[in-house]
């Protein structure tokens, strides 16, 4: 089958372009591709890649980041239609609003974000919620092991271990860059998983479901390490 993942000798899979554009079999698969690349920043990604001189990397750039969906459109949501909800193994399942997060202790992070494909953003600082204040509100059970997380694009998934989650370098963002999420950033809500690649932080998060078991996500299904610790990340539950 297509969707079955190569691996290069270090154990990140290739091909990943190539599988985004087989995903869907057809419109939504060929939707996905100018989405990837979509607006300047796009352009200069796609670009300092066919660039052996490396001279595109003296483009102008104000973010460096490159834009992700495994689906080819995505429903915008606000204020009023975004709530996300936290629930599975857990005593007080709540559904939460933008204000709600917003009224909460905010933790701020300036963290390196690197993709597997090899780019990275140095230093970008993000605000939002601690996912441990929103699981401790939520009263995680004894069997409760771990989190499983969903999206309302209505595709992607990812998970943590619930010690993983409840690190204070784990949050439910709201702001990137010191600014709203963009949509296109996964607002108004995404994970921010600071130790891990930038595959871990789920954009339009839409659930928080405790599990007792990791449930593989998205590209952990297609050959991604379930646990996507950055070079150098103190792995140890608690290191933050
Ligand atoms: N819902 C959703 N979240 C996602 C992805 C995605 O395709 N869909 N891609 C992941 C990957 S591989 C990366 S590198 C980052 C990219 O975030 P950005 O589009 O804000 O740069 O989002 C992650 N979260
Ligand atoms: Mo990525």
């Amino acid at each position: 089958m297509a969707e079955q993942p190569r691996r290069k000798a270090d154990g990140a899979p290739v091909g990943r372009r190539a599988l985004l554009g087989m995903l869907g079999a057809g419109a939504a698969g060929l939707a996905a591709a100018p989405y990837l690349q979509r607006g300047w920043e796009g352009f200069r990604g796609a670009a300092s890649q066919v660039d052996p001189t490396g001279l595109s990397g003296l483009l102008p750039n104000p973010g460096g980041f490159r834009y992700y969906s495994v689906v080819g459109s995505v429903p915008r949501k606000s204020g009023t239609d975004y709530e996300p909800t936290v629930d599975g193994l857990v005593d007080r399942p709540r559904t939460y609003t933008l204000s709600d997060l917003r009224a909460l202790p905010q933790t701020r992070i300036v963290h390196d974000v690197l993709c597997t494909d090899g780019w990275r953003v140095d230093d970008t600082p993000f605000e939002g919620v601690r996912l441990a204040d929103l699981l401790d509100a939520a009263g995680v059970r004894s069997e409760g092991a771990a989190i499983r997380f969903t999206c309302f694009d209505g595709a992607y998934t990812e998970s943590l271990t619930l010690g993983q989650a409840r690190r204070s370098d784990v949050l439910v963002a709201l702001t990137m860059q010191d600014k709203p999420i963009t949509h296109e950033h996964g607002g108004p809500v995404r994970l921010f998983v600071a130790p891990m690649y930038f595959y871990k932080s789920a954009k339009w998060l839409s659930g928080i479901t405790v599990t007792d078991k990791v449930i593989p996500g998205f590209w952990e299904e297609r050959g991604y390490a379930v646990d996507g610790w950055l070079d150098g990340a103190d792995r140890r539950d608690g290191a933050a």
